[in-house]
């Protein structure tokens, strides 16, 4: 079995955990609140935006061989951004002006600091990770998220076909990276999967609930 199999089946509580959070289901059957959807939308463009120089800070980092795939990465992150940017406006929501709330600000801290402080195994299991969550947590969504909402965009984009091989290959290139680690350096990349799953799951409650600091609600 490779890696990522295994890690998947070892953190499988935590996954599930994930694929079960209440925001993904509300959000599939269609009676998620329009403002804890805004609220996911104005967090996770903040971590999108991230994601860019995380992406980036791996670069140096990488194989030669990854250069294209992570320059592809950044690219479709612009994209995206521009998705969330017309989902926004077709639903009138104000993405910008909203600091982050303290998980993102965490999170994505987490990613920038994985990005610069780890070895490009841990940094690339992290982006991994992330990836892997939003495909699966959307393909919840899409398993019965009606034809005509405004966030099948969302799910075109992150449980569709090409995202669906991209994360195919980010598995791959992992399993091999795992294959050429020590033993310590694998588990400091098991670690790094159950700390990113543990992440997904704050920001979806994060988005569910609220986006205070804590100590500071009013
Ligand atoms: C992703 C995301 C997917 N957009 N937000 C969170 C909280 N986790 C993962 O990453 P990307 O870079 O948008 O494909």
């Amino acid at each position: 079995m490779g890696f990522c199999a295994e890690q998947l089946e070892r953190h499988a509580a935590l996954w599930h955990s994930m694929l079960t959070h209440p925001f993904l289901i509300a959000t599939r059957d269609g009676t998620i609140a329009d403002e804890r959807f805004a609220r996911w939308m104005r967090q996770d463009y903040l971590f999108v935006e991230a994601a860019i120089p995380f992406i980036a800070a791996l670069v140096p980092k990488a194989p030669r061989a990854h250069w294209r795939p992570l320059a592809g990465a950044i690219t479709a992150l612009e994209k995206e951004l521009e998705l969330f940017e017309g989902r926004a406006r077709v639903v009138g929501v104000e993405l910008r002006g909203t600091p982050p709330s303290f998980v993102a600000h965490a999170y994505i801290q987490f990613l920038l600091a994985t990005a610069l402080r780890a070895g490009y195994a841990e940094a690339f299991t992290l982006l991994y990770a992330a990836e892997k969550a939003y495909h699966e947590s959307w393909k919840v969504v899409r398993s019965g998220l009606e034809e005509t909402s405004p966030w099948q965009p969302f799910v075109e984009n992150w449980a569709g076909s090409a995202f669906a091989e991209y994360v195919g290959w980010l598995e791959g290139e992992l399993d091999r990276l795992a294959a050429a680690a020590g033993e310590a350096e694998r588990e400091r990349m098991a670690e790094t999967i159950a700390l990113t799953v543990r992440y997904e799951i704050a920001f979806w409650q994060m988005a569910l609930t609220d986006e205070s600091w804590p100590g500071l609600e009013e």
